[in-house]
């Protein structure tokens, strides 16, 4: 069984996979960093479905908070082929090619701090594209949430929103390519269960004036690691008091052709997570 929790500003839902479609209130006491600390979530996230009692009428397709507490938001790169080779090539002319080589054979991953949760947008919210940046996409990832003791026990969509123009120029950029206003989103909701399965569709459309200029799929089994692996590395002497959130790295990036215009609309769909749809601002 699994739960999917979903947060707005003023409450929280929660929908059992017993009972599609059906979706209880949580009235008091349910917090994001228990349920991080927690050492059993979802033995956690079960005691609050059942005292919620009866159903409640609630749409998911509604602005959504991103299912967050205190926990921080970190990523990992150059997990699949498609990212591996896609930024060869935008780092090719500044000769940082070799390094995106490296570290898809590596032992390591890389990892990177991606966002605090002040700075995480929901489910029909904005994302951002830097003002001072000419090439930029949004990268559709699968999204760990990690307990304190560095336990995965749920997952969400994640929107790790990126400047190639910036981060081509020089991977040491990578900082202002990757964290900025709007960068980050993740939702539409925390699925607390198992992985789903490999062969898991990771789909993303992007509309501009209701029509769509980009679609691309994927699968979570093209992913050159495990999440245990890339857990492990983001808990290796690095404590998180609060748990946090690992998005899991792209699978997909559009031609060099295409770059995100303001008012663009981001869709991401996962099966048996949900869609997390985002306009895209200028900041
Ligand atoms: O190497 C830079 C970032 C890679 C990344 O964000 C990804 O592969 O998803
Ligand atoms: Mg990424």
């Amino acid at each position: 069984m699994s739960f999917r929790i979903f947060k707005t500003s003023t409450s929280i839902f929660l929908e059992s996979s017993d009972a599609p479609g059906l979706f209880r209130h949580v009235d008091d006491g349910f917090s994001f960093d228990d349920l991080f600390t927690s050492a059993e979530p979802a033995a956690y996230i079960a005691k609050f479905y059942e005292s919620a009692g009866k159903e409640v009428s609630f749409s998911p397709d509604t602005p959504l908070e991103a299912p967050i507490g205190d926990q921080e938001v970190w990523a990992a790169g150059v997990t699949y082929f498609r990212s591996r080779t896609a930024r060869m090539e935008e780092a090719e002319v500044a000769g940082g090619d070799v390094f995106y080589d490296k570290v898809y054979e590596a032992p390591r991953p890389e990892l990177f701090f991606k966002a605090t949760a002040a700075r995480t947008r929901g489910h029909l919210d904005h994302v951002g594209i830097r003002s001072d940046s000419t090439w930029d996409v949004p990268e559709p990832e699968f999204t760990l949430a990690i307990n304190s003791g560095g336990k995965i026990f749920g997952h969400t969509i994640g929107n790790d929103m990126s400047s190639r123009s910036i981060e081509g120029e020089n991977p040491l950029y990578l900082p202002q390519a990757k964290n900025y206003t709007g960068a980050c989103a993740l939702g539409p909701c925390l699925v607390v269960g198992d992985a789903p399965a490999p062969e898991t569709t990771i789909a993303i459309s992007i509309s501009r004036g209701g029509s769509e200029v980009f679609s691309g799929e994927t699968s979570l089994s093209q992913i050159k690691r495990s999440f245990e692996e890339l857990a492990g590395y983001l808990f290796s002497s690095n404590h998180f008091k609060k748990g946090a959130y690992l998005m899991t790295g792209t699978g997909i990036v559009p031609d060099s052709s295409f770059t995100l215009q303001v008012d663009d609309v981001v869709s991401i769909t996962i099966e048996g997570i949900g869609t997390l749809q985002n306009t895209v601002e200028k900041v």
